[in-house]
């Protein structure tokens, strides 16, 4: 049994204001084991990379829900390398202005930026579990 569980960092992107589902997937993946720093709203990328590397998360997830995230979040590779920092980069949501007309372009798309694009929270939980499965039983600390 691991002593302290992996840690999961939360963020919406810098001209983003929408709270909700960020703050839902904070309490979905700490129902299902995970120990999660939800940055908020209104996060710039820096602050992102920053929040990397000082605190090593196995991964980061991004709401984006205004549409604006792909340009919100073009610096991020670059924050995160100028930090020697690698994580992997997921993002949800309603992630483009309009409906989505072609899900493998918009995928292409946040690729170049180094997101993967999720659609549920379940799929978060899964990409999660191929990374590091949460030991089942550990006692769980409090979010950093
Ligand atoms: C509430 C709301 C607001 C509130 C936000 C309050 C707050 N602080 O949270 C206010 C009124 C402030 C607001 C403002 C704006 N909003 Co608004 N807002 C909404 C609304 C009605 C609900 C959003 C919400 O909270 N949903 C609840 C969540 C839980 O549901 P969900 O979005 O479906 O989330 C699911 C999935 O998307 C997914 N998911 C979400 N995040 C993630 C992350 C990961 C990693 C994964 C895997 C999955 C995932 O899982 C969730 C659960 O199933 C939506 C319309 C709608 N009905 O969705 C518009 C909407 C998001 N807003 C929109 C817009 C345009 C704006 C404004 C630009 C409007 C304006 N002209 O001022 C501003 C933007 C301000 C800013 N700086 O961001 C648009 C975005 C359009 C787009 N992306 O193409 C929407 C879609 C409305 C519309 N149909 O046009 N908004």
């Amino acid at each position: 049994m691991r002593e302290f569980e992996p840690l999961v960092l939360l963020a919406v992107p810098e001209s983003d204001c929408h709270v909700v589902a960020c703050k839902l997937l904070e309490l979905y993946l700490k129902k299902h084991g995970y120990r999660v720093m939800n940055l908020g709203v209104t996060t710039p990328s820096s602050e992102i990379a920053d929040a990397v590397a000082r605190l090593r998360p196995i991964a980061v997830f991004i709401s984006g829900q205004n549409g604006h995230a792909l340009s919100d979040l073009s610096g991020l590779k670059d924050e995160l390398a100028i930090r020697a920092c690698s994580v992997p980069l997921f993002i949800g949501g309603k992630v483009t202005l309009g409906p989505v007309s072609d899900a493998d372009e918009v995928q292409a798309r946040f690729a170049e930026i180094g997101f993967t694009v999720l659609q549920s929270f379940n799929d978060a939980r899964e990409a999660l579990r191929k990374l590091v499965p949460p030991a089942h039983g550990a006692r769980l600390p409090e979010a950093v």
